[in-house]
């Protein structure tokens, strides 16, 4: 399960350990219409990490970029605060065509995937629309303002996910059997930004449940910090430290393990004591080789779980 950046990253080295036989159920939260297009941040931001064309330095987006699109759109005074790469816009531009033909969310990422030549099998957490709400104080701001627009400045007060409730959970997981899977991998993703919207449809966790397959999370917080992002930050504005062991207590009695970084050995105690396995290793990221090496490591810890 992954949104971002982080997520994608070790979705990537899953891909490389199992290759096609990897599903992601990805963010759809993100997910915005934006000048006539719609767009799947999460979704792109996995593809292109798994297709290996993601710009790196970036965390978003494609590599090899040129920007005379939202240039111009600058030019005419329009939103350009969301930053749309010329090679981007036909991703949006055929997505919002193929969704507006009427197919799936789900239909419209299997043919982009394949045009990007992703081998594991990337799916929408729903085909309905959820969107995430950052309400603060009196305000109800839609994700991507918060986001880009106001740079996660605002403080979270509460996170809504709208439409959660009624959203359908994305119809493929069914064709997934129970005793099927040998993992279910959480990746570094922001607990509430990321993992809480797919947790929120309505009938996810049961089914993760039902699965009968170890689940195991890395934590995005490494020595008390996000590698990227305001997971961190709003760990504080809701009340609590942020640390391994605060994700540890977040996904307390869905998760079997987590892994964390080694430079947060001295919770490992902390964190059996919630009734949650500890592999202690090294879950920053910087090289491909990283990425690989805690995606198989992931995998082993999910079968030492599993078996006591
Ligand atoms: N993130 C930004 O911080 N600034 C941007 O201008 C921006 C543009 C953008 C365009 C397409 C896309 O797929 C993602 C984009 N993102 C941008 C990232 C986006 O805000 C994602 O929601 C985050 O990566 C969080 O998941």
């Amino acid at each position: 399960m992954a949104g971002g950046v982080g997520g994608a990253k070790l979705a990537a080295g899953l891909q490389h350990a199992v290759g096609d036989a990897l599903t992601v159920v990805v963010n759809t939260g993100d997910d915005f219409e934006h000048l006539g297009l719609h767009i799947s941040p999460d979704l792109d931001t996995v593809m292109f990490t798994l297709g290996g064309v993601a710009n790196k330095s970036q965390g978003w987006g494609l590599e090899g970029e040129t920007w005379n699109f939202i240039a111009q759109l600058e030019r005419l005074d329009g939103p350009a605060w969301f930053r749309l790469g010329d090679k981007d816009i036909a991703n949006h531009v055929l997505r919002t065509s193929r969704l507006a033909d009427g197919h799936s969310l789900s239909r419209v990422t299997k043919e982009l995937c394949a045009a990007y030549g992703v081998r594991a099998k990337l799916l929408p957490m729903s085909d309905d629309p959820v969107r995430t709400i950052v309400h603060s104080g009196k305000l109800a701001i839609p994700f991507q303002e918060y986001f880009v627009k106001l740079q996660c400045g605002p403080r979270v007060d509460r996170l809504e996910f709208r439409g959660a409730d009624t959203a359908r959970m994305n119809e493929l997981l069914g064709s997934i059997a129970p005793g099927s899977l040998n993992a279910v991998v959480f990746c570094p993703s922001n607990p509430y930004l990321s993992i809480d919207p797919i947790l929120s449809i309505s009938g996810f966790s049961e089914w993760l449940r039902r699965l009968g397959a170890p689940v195991v999370a890395v934590s995005p917080i490494v020595a008390g910090t996000a590698i990227k992002g305001p997971a961190a930050k709003i760990m504080r504005e809701l009340g609590h430290e942020p640390s391994a062991k605060t994700v540890a207590a977040h996904y307390r009695g869905i998760i079997d393990g987590l892994l964390i970084d080694s430079s947060d050995s001295e919770l490992q105690s902390e964190i059996q004591a919630l009734g949650i396995k500890v592999r202690v290793t090294n879950t920053v990221m910087k090289s491909d080789a990283d990425r690989i090496t805690l995606a198989e490591e992931s995998l082993r810890f999910a079968r030492e779980v599993a078996k006591r």
